[in-house]
């Protein structure tokens, strides 16, 4: 059985890739916004419906630099749900502001502005908005809060390119700035990269001047910058990518609804197995970049449990974002009193299942039917705990290079004694004696000479 992964890139076009490759290669043009990331930031801007689009090398450098251009002062604060990637926060604290931690919405799983009301102090500057899984925030809610507390809204959008709003305008066209990423195992992928799209000049210029190093002329630095651009053979397949981007789109909704066929079918419903993207399926602007289950105590199995099970199927799933920002070392005390129960939850019962152009319908079938059995085998399936590691592929590979890596060491210390052996062999082979040399050795010995 191939094993199903969780976050797999999809590879689209790749004859036609391997042609840019080789264009890239002729022209010796490899970086600093060269014509392939001026090409797929200009796709991207008409795709998008948005003035600027700036390709930057991650989402993560994307987010810093969008916070940066806005120039808050050092120590403000800037809301961010807890329920997200690490990078949220992270891209906050880099900049030298501090991530204040709200809760999510339990269904969802977006940002709870009721929650994020609690969060709000006379250092708060801004709020993220996260759209997860491919689902958008309520970007009119967000701006409602904001003006109500003179703040900023920012999105961060790494989930979510092809992902509309409900007024039916892409994700990218609201806030201060949105940020793609182009993170290999996203639906829209660069291998690495990301894209800051924003209607505002100066905040795009900014970005612009940043993303190289502060550089606005010759010989002209006028800002503290970075380097943050994306390769060109990194905007060749985002292009590439972006030309069949409606193509995956369909694949990932047709997955997201086969999962919702085949969990009715093997009678996995709620409160035993609540599927995430159920209900977004009338959405027709949530992409199901990701797809989720959430595991009730009916199920039988706890969530950390069903992942080690499904391993033994060759089935990887992740628990994303699990312990949650606020209880990660750099931020752990950071929420004081306030709890953050929806966060709490998710992370505890949320399991992300494989999807994406490397999986088909079929698959879903298994990876469903498998775990329909483990509810069904409740009692019979030995009780399973996950150790660091055990929720992706990267622990199997690393110990599969060690096992060939000691292969390898076995492999040259048999070698070592067949030279030996063979140096043995010749020694005697041309000895006047037909005694082995060990014998030769015996009898040669003190000991050996005072037995006889
Ligand atoms: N904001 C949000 C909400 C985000 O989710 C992220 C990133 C960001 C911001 C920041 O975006 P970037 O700065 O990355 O552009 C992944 C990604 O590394 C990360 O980009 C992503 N979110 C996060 C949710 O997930 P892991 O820990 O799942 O990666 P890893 O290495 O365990 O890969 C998952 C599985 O995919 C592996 O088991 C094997 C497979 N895989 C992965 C890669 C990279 C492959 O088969 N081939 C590959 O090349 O983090």
């Amino acid at each position: 059985m191939p094993p199903l992964v969780v976050g797999k890139p999809n590879l689209l076009d790749p004859d036609g890739f391997m042609k840019d490759v080789k264009d890239i290669l002729a022209t010796r043009h490899f970086t600093n916004v060269g014509p392939y990331a001026l090409e797929l930031e200009r796709m991207a801007a008409d795709y998008l419906q948005v003035k600027h689009v700036i390709s930057v090398s991650n989402a993560t450098a994307g987010l810093e630099l969008a916070l940066r251009a806005a120039d808050f002062a050092p120590g403000s604060e800037v809301i961010v749900p807890s329920y997200t990637f690490v990078a949220t926060a992270h891209a906050v604290a880099t900049v030298g502001l501090t991530p204040v931690f709200c809760d999510a919405n339990a269904t969802s799983h977006l940002i709870d502005l009721a929650s994020a009301e609690e969060c709000v102090s006379d250092r708060t500057v801004a709020i993220i908005g996260v759209h997860l899984w491919g689902l958008a925030c309520d970007a009119d809610a967000l701006d409602t809060f904001a003006e109500r507390h003179g703040l900023r809204v920012m999105f961060d959008a790494a989930h979510a390119f092809g992902t509309d709003y409900t007024d039916g305008k892409k994700v990218g066209t609201r806030g201060s700035a949105e940020v793609f990423s182009m993170h290999a195992t996203k639906l829209f992928n660069s291998f690495e990269g990301g894209l800051i799209t924003t209607n505002d000049d100066e905040l795009a210029h900014k970005c612009r001047i940043m993303r190289n190093f502060g550089i606005s002329g010759q010989d002209v630095v006028s800002i503290v910058g970075t380097n943050a651009k994306m390769s060109e053979i990194h905007c060749a397949l985002g292009i590439r990518h972006l030309a069949v981007i409606e193509k995956t789109k369909a694949h990932y909704r047709r997955l997201a609804q086969k999962y919702q066929e085949c969990m009715a079918a093997e009678g996995l419903s709620a409160p035993a197995a609540i599927l995430w993207n159920e209900p977004y399926l009338k959405v027709p602007g949530c992409t199901h970049s990701y797809v989720l289950v959430q595991l009730g105590d009916e199920f039988g199995h706890t969530r950390d449990e069903v992942m080690a099970l499904l391993r033994d199927e060759q089935i990887f799933a992740k628990r994303y974002f699990y312990p949650g920002l606020h209880k990660l070392t750099p931020y752990a005390g950071s929420c004081g009193k306030r709890i953050l129960p929806a966060t709490d939850l998710l992370n505890e019962r949320c399991l992300t299942l494989p999807t994406g152009t490397t999986v088909e319908e079929d698959d879903v079938a298994r990876i469903v039917a498998a775990l329909a059995k483990l509810s069904r085998d409740k009692t019979s399936s030995p009780t399973r705990t996950i150790g660091p590691g055990d929720h992706d592929t990267s622990a199997l590979n690393a110990r599969l290079q060690d096992i060939q890596l000691q292969k390898k060491k076995l492999l040259e210390e048999v070698a070592k004694l067949d030279h030996l052996q063979e140096t043995i062999s010749l020694t005697f082979a041309t000895a006047p004696s037909k005694k082995w040399p060990i014998e030769d050795a015996a009898t040669q010995s003190p000991s050996a000479s005072k037995i006889d």
